[in-house]
């Protein structure tokens, strides 16, 4: 930590810096970014809690403060609904003005337990990374976590955030959970959406007011055609007051990224459960009943990787014709057949992701006429998709694969400033800068 940290947005020289000036100032951003209780993702653009944000944030945080990272993630379950145990993809903060984000707890109109602080949360998810982390941050600091019974206190929470999955998001009946909305499935501009969106009609731009273009460039950012069916989505599930049991969702899409984390962490939920003294079976035997499910519903052979399925198709349900990262994100689980593994290693080292030949792994297909290198989901490469690819790739033996992405992930995150994510092709910094999980992936990546 002697090295001077870098001014926000300043770029970190790698020329003359090892990794402890990139720890430094990695960890500059986190303190920076600290919001009380959690951290925002940004300062500007994105200023209360996010969920997985907060998820990637606390496997991070870990090497900096163990009991912050615990804290981070109490934080997030203490806005859990008790009504169905669903973990909401925003927990909105009330010392930040009402009009500093869009759409903000007014328009979500939800309120949450009132001992805890909060202001309101969104009605929608995020995809579940939680149990994972809560692992991770418990093996930085056992003993600690043990004393104040960091696990014992989030573990029945989370078999409740995964239940609301399995019961209230098993849309398909096939035993993967669905997203109802692009938001949740945090790749939100992806082209894979283009088709479901397709069918919904964007709400009246005279009634919201975009917040979002006023901290970064419209050419980064979802169209206003677009933005008007993520509020119309929003809307008509605020409407029917959050219940899945009664509303036909409009959009409602099998993710193999969402459904992979989910896998993952039930496996961690598995770790919790016997470090605590419960039953781990219970945890595993659902891992592996997911694992089978997404191979059966998602996996394209001839594809050579995973994709969405959409529920709402003309046709009944149909796997959606794009290829995005998020297909190839299922190499995090556990499990998989030999033949997947070394499909999806070949899918990611073609021509379509170019993995070792761009910078860190593109997030849409390369090749395709919508890949976009600059906007938001729809051909950038994210920092946290990386940090899941690379332990994908460690977990199946592709150890040279995964130091190169180590290597460009730590190059990339130092010289743009902690970008929120980078062009593939020139490794340029693009959205906003001092962006939490970029910090945080850097952060374990370096390894604390
Ligand atoms: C909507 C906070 C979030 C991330 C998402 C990312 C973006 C929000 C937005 O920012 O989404 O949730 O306003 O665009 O797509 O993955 O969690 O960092």
């Amino acid at each position: 930590m002697s090295s001077p940290l870098n001014a926000p947005g300043e770029p970190w020289n790698s020329a003359d810096t090892d990794s402890e000036g990139l720890r430094a100032a990695a960890c500059s951003v986190l303190l920076g970014n600290w919001a009380g209780g959690s951290t925002v993702p940004s300062r500007t653009l994105y200023p209360h809690q996010w969920s997985w944000d907060s998820a990637f944030i606390a496997i991070g945080l870990r090497h900096l403060s163990p009991r912050r990272a615990r804290r981070e993630l109490e934080t997030l379950f203490s806005a859990q609904w008790r009504s169905d145990g669903r973990v909401p993809h925003i927990v909105f903060n009330d010392s930040v003005p009402a009009d500093a984000y869009f759409p903000g707890p007014d328009f979500w109109q939800v309120g949450v337990p009132g001992e805890c602080g909060l202001t309101g949360t969104s009605g929608i998810v995020q995809p579940p990374v939680h149990a994972l982390a809560a692992w991770e941050v418990h093996r930085t600091d056992p003993s600690a976590s043990l004393e104040v019974g960091f696990l014992s206190r989030l573990y029945p929470r989370l078999v409740l955030w995964h239940d609301y999955l399995r019961v209230h998001r098993d849309l398909g009946g096939a035993g993967l959970a669905s997203i109802v909305h692009p938001w949740e499935s945090g790749w939100d501009n992806s082209p894979c959406w283009d088709g479901p969106l397709a069918r919904i009609a964007p709400a009246d731009p005279g009634t919201y007011v975009r917040r979002d273009l006023a901290h970064s460039d419209a050419a980064d950012r979802p169209t206003d055609d677009d933005y008007g069916r993520y509020v119309r989505l929003c809307t008509d599930y605020r409407e029917a007051d959050y219940d899945d049991t009664h509303l036909e969702h409009a959009f409602a899409v099998e993710d193999p990224c969402f459904n992979a984390l989910l896998i993952v962490s039930e496996y961690a939920l598995a770790d919790i459960a016997d470090a605590i003294g419960a039953a781990p079976e219970p945890h595993r035997d659902r891992a592996q009943q997911l694992t089978a499910a997404l191979v059966d519903r998602l996996y394209d052979a001839e594809a050579g990787l995973f994709r969405c399925r959409d529920l709402r198709a003309a046709s009944g349900e149909e796997l959606i014709d794009e290829r995005s990262a998020s297909g190839l994100v299922p190499l995090v689980v556990p499990g998989l057949p030999d033949d997947v593994v070394q499909a999806l290693l070949r899918t990611a080292a073609g021509d379509r992701f170019g993995l070792g030949r761009v910078h860190l792994l593109p997030s849409y297909d390369l090749l395709s006429p919508a890949f976009d290198p600059a906007r938001y989901w729809r051909g950038p490469s994210w920092f946290n998709i990386a940090w899941l690819f690379h332990r994908g790739l460690r977990q199946y033996g592709a150890e040279a694969d995964a130091k190169q992405l180590r290597e460009g992930l730590l190059d990339a995150a130092g010289r743009s400033g902690f970008a929120e994510y980078v062009d593939p092709h020139t490794g340029e910094g693009r959205g906003i800068r001092s962006f939490s999980w970029t910090a945080a992936t850097t952060l374990d990546l370096i390894g604390g």
